[in-house]
């Protein structure tokens, strides 16, 4: 397989892809060449067949503890928007169509956190450290933070924790309803994801992916476009043989062997 320099990518259980940043010495830190190869990884999961879900970790200290600063530090305007600076980052939420679950632990501030944010379902250690801090170094969340965090937690808490910098721990992002769920310990964390990545990987591929479509487009439709849309993809789902496989095997008692892996 390929070979990364900041993450590992592996396959821990059946039909679930593990992708976890390994950059230790910046506290997985995020730049280019890094979010080019979660790019790299992802896509290739995405594609392949025999993958059903992906997760997405860092380690127990850190998650991502944001962009560079060193690597920005020295770029102006022309570099920034000459280059679409940050681009790059939107591959992931916007072009994967498998489900992919992150599993925050230890620090995930600025970038790190909006990385998680991107992720379908986000999972957290108790003593996890989110924060948006990119105030105090005199810019603002650039990755998508005032807008997934404002919509996951609400505009209040999100304007005082973006105009504070203050972080916030994996207890509150559950409490705030960031976090699906929280755990006591690191390990916890990343066993459940593995394991609802696995659950995820043993339905029909195709219905898991009109699932991650149509919960996403209720972030970008009313309520009424938003039904309608549901509602022709579910009509073109009977088209699909998983369609008939699982209404049938329901029927028959017996476990579905779905067509579209
Ligand atoms: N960038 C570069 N290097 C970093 C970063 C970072 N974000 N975070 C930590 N490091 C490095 C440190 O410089 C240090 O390196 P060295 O050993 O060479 O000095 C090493 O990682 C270990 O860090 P610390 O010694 O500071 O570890 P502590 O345990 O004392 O502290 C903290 C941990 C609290 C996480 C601390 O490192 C910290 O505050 N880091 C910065 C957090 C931050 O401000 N993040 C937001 C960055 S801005 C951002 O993400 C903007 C996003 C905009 C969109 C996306 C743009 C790409």
């Amino acid at each position: 397989g390929q070979t990364f320099e900041y993450i590992k990518v592996s396959t821990p259980k059946p039909g679930v892809g593990l992708v976890e940043i390994n950059r230790p010495k910046a506290l997985n830190a995020l730049f280019t060449p890094l979010i080019l190869e979660l790019n790299t990884a992802f896509r290739a999961f995405d594609k392949d067949p025999s993958i059903g879900a992906m997760v997405l970790t860092g380690s127990h200290k850190a998650f991502a503890a944001g962009a560079d600063i060193k690597e920005m530090s020295t770029k102006n305007f022309a570099d920034a928007y000459g280059a679409d600076f940050i681009e790059v980052w939107s591959e992931m939420p916007n072009t994967i169509k498998k489900p992919v679950i992150s599993a925050v632990n230890g620090h995930a501030l600025g970038g790190g956190c909006e990385l998680a944010m991107m992720a379908d379902v986000l999972y957290c250690s108790e003593k996890a450290n989110f924060g948006q801090p990119e105030v105090k170094l005199g810019v603002i969340p650039g990755a998508g933070g005032s807008q997934r965090l404002t919509q996951a937690i609400g505009k209040s808490r999100a304007m005082e924790l973006i105009l504070t910098g203050k972080s916030f721990s994996g207890q509150d992002a559950y409490d705030w309803g960031l976090a699906a769920r929280v755990f006591k310990t690191p390990e916890e964390c990343v066993e459940a994801a593995l394991a609802t990545a696995e659950t995820i990987a043993s339905y029909s591929r195709i219905a898991v992916k009109a699932c991650k479509e149509v919960v996403n487009k209720s972030q970008d439709l009313g309520i009424r476009e938003g039904v309608e849309f549901e509602r022709r993809v579910f009509h073109g789902l009977f088209g699909s043989e998983d369609q008939k496989i699982g209404m049938t095997a329901f029927a028959e008692k017996k476990k579905p062997e779905w067509k579209h892996r």
